[in-house]
């Protein structure tokens, strides 16, 4: 029996050739639907730089909220104290926000005026 050569494997391999719909009745057909979700807005959490905190509370705040190792904080850190401010993290909206309440919680308690907020990213 005579059969069809193997495909060629240097030729990339093309979709099959789209069968034309019929509905007589016992069919479903199911077509594809453009994909319309966007991908989430997502906010960075950029921390402020101020005279008072110290940087020990500062490092000690982004491993603990931003977990991130203590030489990755430090080198945080010091950019913000440097440029005046610096991201910590990227989230999605809730995640950022409580992040910026769980770092204003933190400052408040140990009488730091650290300062965080979340910003849209594009
Ligand atoms: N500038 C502070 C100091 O000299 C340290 C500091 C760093 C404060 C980063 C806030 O987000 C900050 N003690």
């Amino acid at each position: 029996m005579a059969t069809k050569s193997p495909a060629n494997p240097n030729k990339p391999a093309q979709p099959a050739p789209a069968i034309p719909k019929r509905d007589d009745g016992d069919t479903t057909v199911l077509e594809r639907v453009p994909q319309k979700t966007k991908p989430p807005q997502m906010y960075q959490v950029v921390m402020l730089n101020d005279d008072y905190t110290p940087m020990e509370f500062v490092v000690f705040v982004i491993q603990e909220f931003f977990k991130k190792d203590r030489e990755t904080a430090t080198q945080i850190m010091l950019k913000i104290h440097l440029d005046g401010k610096g991201v910590c993290g990227v989230f999605s909206k809730d995640i950022a926000a409580s992040k910026v309440d769980k770092v204003a919680g933190a400052a408040k308690e140990h009488g730091h005026p650290l300062q965080c907020q979340a910003e849209p990213l594009e």
